[in-house]
């Protein structure tokens, strides 16, 4: 049968539409990772202002070297508008897989919708988005993090215990909009909300950052001078916090308690000095675990939608034996 010329070239354009067209996956369908010795992979960080993102970067450019995987590196420098630019241009590079860490739990939603329409699977790392906006197994494969809300509660019930059951505290939150934030103000406000003699005098951001949380500390502890506790959500911030309540002529420790999550070297060495009472450890060394991760998802496994890091807690019982290894 002769097939005319303007049908044969119909027909061409058509199939090479379906060829060139980005993959699109339904809704409850993740894009698979093909198996191969080596990806080229994206992993767009924050902003690189504290030991935690550096020492985060620092794990995840191992895991890629030890696997000799091609990394795509960028830094959004504290702009959630631009961590969505780098991942749009991630996209545009054709990467593997996308390790993202979103600054905030909504403006990053759009882009991990456009690298699933792309066919690039996403991995969420460190922290997690808006459940009502995307979910994990659904529109990117999975979260592997702490638990905030877990965290945050660890410290409220260690200063419920080991003070009088009594305080006045000063909330110092990360950054807004920001799944840690979020949760870590959720865990440790409903716990001490079953604690009547536990009082939240007054909260604001300090945007993760150590300057910041001084500044927020300065401010706060001025407007409530009966404040007896700080509770800071990264340790960057309680030793801004720590700088502030030294700079006012009191004793962090004695005068107002300071409590903080992370477990950074310079906070577990401020528990040894007797400045901070406790940490949470948030570990931000899990690069190669996630690229381990990565792996048993290109075996074609099904990973559980939230891959949770155990985390140890800090106090004067144990920091002098983890200042060293401490990140
Ligand atoms: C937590 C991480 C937080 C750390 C901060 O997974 O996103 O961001 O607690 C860091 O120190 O800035």
């Amino acid at each position: 049968m002769r097939v005319s010329r303007r049908l044969s070239l119909s027909l061409l354009a058509g199939i090479s539409m379906l060829v060139a067209a980005p993959a699109a996956f339904a809704a409850g369908e993740l894009p698979p990772l093909k198996k191969k010795d080596h990806y080229k992979v994206g992993f767009a960080q924050t902003e690189s202002n504290n030991p935690w993102r550096l020492a985060e970067t620092a794990r995840r450019q191992a895991g890629a070297k030890k696997r000799g995987d091609q990394l795509v590196y960028t830094d959004a420098q504290g702009s959630a508008a631009k961590q969505v630019a780098d991942v749009n241009s991630m996209i545009a590079q054709k990467v593997d897989l996308i390790f993202l860490p979103p600054r905030e739990e909504k403006p990053l939603v759009p882009a991990i919708m456009a690298a699933k329409k792309a066919g690039i699977p996403v991995i969420l790392i460190d922290r997690n988005v808006d459940q009502s906006l995307a979910k994990a197994g659904q529109d990117y494969v999975t979260f592997i993090g702490s638990d905030f809300v877990e965290g945050g509660a660890r410290v409220a019930e260690w200063l419920t215990k080991t003070g009088n059951g009594q305080a006045k505290i000063i909330e110092i939150e990360g950054t807004l909009g920001s799944s840690p934030a979020n949760d870590r103000k959720k865990g440790f406000d409903d716990y001490i909300k079953s604690h009547p003699g536990m009082a939240l005098l007054a909260s604001q951001s300090g945007d993760f950052a150590r300057d910041k949380g001084r500044q927020v500390a300065e401010t706060l502890l001025q407007a409530h001078p009966d404040a007896t506790v700080v509770y800071a959500h990264s340790d960057e911030m309680a030793l801004g916090a720590i700088a502030a309540i030294e700079a006012a002529g009191k004793v962090p420790g004695k005068d107002i308690l300071v409590v903080s999550i992370d477990g950074e070297k310079d906070a577990i060495q401020a528990i040894v000095d007797g400045k901070l009472g406790c940490s949470c450890e948030c570990n931000p060394r899990f690069g190669p675990g996630a690229f381990a991760i990565m792996a048993r998802y290109a075996n074609g496994e099904t990973l559980p939608t939230f891959i949770k890091n155990e985390d140890r807690f800090f106090d004067a019982t144990n920091a002098k034996e983890n200042v060293d290894s401490a990140f």
